[in-house]
């Protein structure tokens, strides 16, 4: 094989998403608490989530925190208790939206102090029907919120954003891909390999050769068995490279694993 005319074997992923019929409720519904809604309702209406939201698959509700704030100026933050720089977001507008409007559970607020986010916590919310983000801004929120109105903190990674918009919508889309219908069958294959635990190989499409660069022969070969085993080699050389925590958690190195990469010369 490997004409060409032929098909590369990897199917290009940007098909026709698939969007089944709608049922009463959505099957994941998801609530965010920020005082920018428009940034999550612009990203959550395009794309992806724009197709799953209007196929009654997903929905993102966005509630304004300044909605629910008293005073004429509708403040949600203020100095924090004890001094320090920046300020910190007040309790009572976040207490009472929440309480307003009873969002699904578990009630998670963003930030670098969370568990940290996974694919294995995106597979348990989008099996959960629903969940609700609350968005810090400025430098904390206040304790109380953590204390007795949330279910849990969830970080994204160990770095600061000036706000947890950005992180909550990584959070949704990494759960909602997982709702079944939202996807083609796209996802089977890169989910499985990341349940195994290792990074992805090397993907290459057409043309055969872009400037002087040439696809690896063995993907042109026709000799799949062949082909896969060059998948997981390269598999195992990038994990072993830039995520070696990943080989040290599966136990190191099997025999296999090293015949392996010498097979294709990445020992
Ligand atoms: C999320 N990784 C980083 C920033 C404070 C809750 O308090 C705060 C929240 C944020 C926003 O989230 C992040 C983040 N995952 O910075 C500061």
């Amino acid at each position: 094989m490997g004409s060409s005319t032929s098909t590369p074997d990897a199917t290009p992923v940007d098909g026709p998403a698939v969007v089944s019929p709608s049922p009463d409720a959505p099957r994941l519904d998801i609530a965010v608490f920020t005082i920018f809604p428009q940034l999550i309702d612009a990203f959550a209406g395009e794309s992806l989530l724009g197709k799953a939201q209007r196929g009654h698959l997903v929905r993102v509700r966005t509630h304004d925190l300044r909605d629910y704030t008293t005073g004429v100026h509708r403040s949600v933050d203020d100095a924090p208790f004890g001094g320090g720089a920046g300020m910190v977001m007040t309790p009572e507008p976040i207490f009472s939206a929440v309480e307003a409007t009873e969002p699904p559970r578990p009630l998670l607020m963003l930030g670098p102090a969370g568990r940290p986010f996974s694919q294995a916590m995106a597979a348990e919310l989008a099996a959960g029907g629903g969940f609700s983000l609350l968005c810090g801004r400025y430098e904390a929120i206040d304790a109380r919120v953590r204390d007795h109105l949330v279910d849990g903190e969830v970080s994204l990674g160990d770095f600061v954003l000036a706000g947890g918009e950005v992180a909550a919508l990584a959070l949704i889309e990494a759960t909602a891909r997982l709702v079944p219908g939202v996807m083609g069958n796209a996802t089977s294959a890169l989910e499985e390999s990341h349940s195994e635990n290792l990074l992805e190989y090397p993907h290459y499409t057409r043309p055969a050769e872009f400037r002087g660069w040439e696809v690896p022969d063995v993907l042109t070969s026709g000799d799949h068995a062949r082909v896969a085993r060059w998948r997981r080699a390269q598999a195992l050389a990038r994990t072993l490279a830039d995520r070696p925590d990943l080989i040290e958690a599966r136990g190191g190195l099997t025999a296999a694993a090293r015949k392996l990469l010498a097979e294709f010369h990445l020992g």
